[in-house]
């Protein structure tokens, strides 16, 4: 069984609606089970910010899906839930990236893993630190909170947790 950690990220109301249908949608895949759930957070946008802020979470993932499986069903999702690309790091309904899958360090064709532009995102490694405080991200061989203390204070300070996650409720 692999292990890859999904970020989901929506500025399109209803922006909880598409990440409840973004989940459903991995659930329902046979191949592919939901381990964990981070908490949700709202975020202000990074690359473009003349745009609405941000829900973003982080999954983990179960599947035996390779990559490149794992990434055109995650595209179908985003098709399904009515993406549009019109402006590069722009409004979406719902944005579905790897993050990582297992320990690899790898790019095949379109696909880059890790994520090319973790490293440098509040809104990914805030969720990612929830979830897997003691995962190593390859490449940067470090985890997210050692990720985190290179930010600067001013790229973390708007990601607000927006709601708790399942199993702190629990
Ligand atoms: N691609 C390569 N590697 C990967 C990967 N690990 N996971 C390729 C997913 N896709 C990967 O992505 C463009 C192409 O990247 C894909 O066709 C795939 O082959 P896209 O989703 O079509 O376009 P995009 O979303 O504009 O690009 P990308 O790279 O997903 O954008 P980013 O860098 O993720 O930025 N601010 C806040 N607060 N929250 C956000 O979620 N998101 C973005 C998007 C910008 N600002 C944001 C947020
Ligand atoms: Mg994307």
């Amino acid at each position: 069984m692999n292990h890859a950690f999904l970020s989901l990220g929506t500025n399109i109301e209803p922006r909880m609606g598409y990440l409840k249908d973004a989940l459903e949608l991995l659930e329902s895949h046979s191949d592919i089970s939901i381990e964990t759930k981070s908490s949700i957070y709202e975020t202000p946008p990074v690359g473009y910010t003349d745009q609405a802020d941000f829900l973003n979470m982080v999954v983990d993932v179960a599947t035996t899906l390779s990559p490149l499986e794992l990434l055109t069903y995650c595209q179908s999702i985003e098709q399904q839930l009515g993406r549009k690309r019109e402006i590069r790091f722009g409004p979406r309904t719902i944005d579905l990236d790897i993050l990582t899958y297992n320990n690899e360090n790898s790019t095949v064709e379109r696909l880059l893993i890790p994520h090319p532009r973790m490293h440098q995102r509040a809104f990914v490694l805030i969720p990612l630190h929830e979830i897997a405080p003691n995962f190593v991200i390859p490449i940067w061989n470090k985890c997210a909170k050692e990720l985190l203390d290179e930010l600067q204070e001013s790229d973390i300070k708007g990601v607000r947790k927006w709601m708790q996650n399942d199993l702190a409720e629990g």
